[in-house]
């Protein structure tokens, strides 16, 4: 079976995707596309044979499409993703889930309405092999038990970011790590402030040094940067009671010349995560045409939101703040 995908928003990561679908995924078209821009749409559509269409809701109800793929604005994700679940229509959806933690609860309350996962949340750091490495170790008991997380995350230049973007839309990745790679829910959240960097936005707090504590007592750090200058490093490093495991971001070559030795620095999360987007994008079709929804559920989505709101709050004080979740429903458990 070929799933017929329509993809709403065709920005950087939408085009990807369409990009990925077609020529990387294996068993998927894409056969409908939208986004506000629509001169943009036009364009990307008529490149690859797509349905041009103007709205999300007119793509969501089109015939043409077994699944969607959400890859619009984070503002715009809670109404799309509401009218797949309406329309019962699969639907892989860029992180975060939704703008605020009460859009992300209704959506997990439609899908349990509805009865089954219908939604798969793009955290692709879940398919790289790194990350997927020390989860292996981790849940195989090589590291004995975990103590404590640290984590890099940090961009070469992000000339639009904002305080709270660097939580919601960057540091949302190491929630979601700490919590898939722990198997434990975070309890309360920290944010400390060095003074900002010369080349942050002005007003803007980057670095930001994240604290989160879990359930379970794991101490983790977050240090995001996202106007680094110098590249794209994503690192992470668990500490176990009997061993650690730790992926470094730099990437994989290592080259030697007479007196230096250098390795490659990505230069944005494109080529570093490039085969994770594809594994991500591959699972999550297989899954649609196997019809069970597999991967980053919706509660993982209000989970890591819920957590990114609670981070925000602490910019303000740099104190910590502790973390309310309702419980988690049967549905994904
Ligand atoms: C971007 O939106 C992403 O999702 C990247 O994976 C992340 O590393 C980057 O910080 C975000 O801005």
């Amino acid at each position: 079976m070929t799933v017929r995908v329509g993809v709403i928003g065709l920005g950087l990561i939408g085009a990807d995707h369409v990009a990925r679908l077609r020529s990387r995924v294996a068993g998927a078209d894409v056969v409908a596309v939208c986004d506000i821009d629509s001169s943009r749409a036009k364009a990307i559509g008529e490149s690859v044979g797509a349905l041009v269409l103007s709205t999300a809701t007119e793509l969501v109800r089109s015939d043409a499409i077994d699944a969607v793929v959400v890859t619009s604005a984070t503002t715009a994700h809670a109404e799309a993703v509401l009218a797949c679940i309406t329309a019962k229509r699969p639907v892989f959806v860029e992180k975060p889930l939704a703008q605020t933690a009460q859009e992300c609860l209704d959506i997990v309350s439609a899908e349990m309405a509805h009865g089954e996962r219908l939604v798969q949340v793009g955290f692709m750091r879940r398919f790289d092999p790194g990350y997927a490495a020390i989860k292996a170790s981790l849940d195989a008991g090589e590291l004995g038990v975990p103590l404590l997380m640290h984590n890099i995350h940090r961009n070469r230049t992000a000339p639009t970011a904002t305080s709270a973007g660097l939580i919601r839309e960057s540091v949302i990745h190491e929630i979601d790590a700490i919590r898939w790679l722990l198997a434990q829910e975070i309890q309360s959240a920290q944010v400390a402030l060095p003074r900002p960097s010369p080349h942050a936005p002005q007003g803007v707090r980057d670095p930001q040094l994240a604290l989160f504590r879990t359930t379970g007592g794991v101490l983790v750090d977050v240090e995001c940067f996202a106007n680094s200058q110098y590249g794209y490093d994503v690192r992470c490093e668990v500490v176990g009671s009997t061993g650690t495991a730790a992926i470094d971001g730099h990437g994989d070559a290592i080259w030697t010349r007479v007196g230096s030795a250098s390795r490659s620095v990505h230069r944005d999360w494109r080529s570093r995560f490039g085969p994770a987007y594809d594994r991500e994008l591959q699972a999550w079709v297989d899954s649609v045409a196997a019809g069970e929804a597999t991967g980053p559920s919706s509660w993982d989505g209000y989970a890591a939101t819920r957590v990114a709101e609670s981070t925000v709050s602490s910019l303000a004080t740099e104190r910590i703040v502790a973390i309310e979740m309702i419980e988690r429903p049967a549905l994904y458990a």
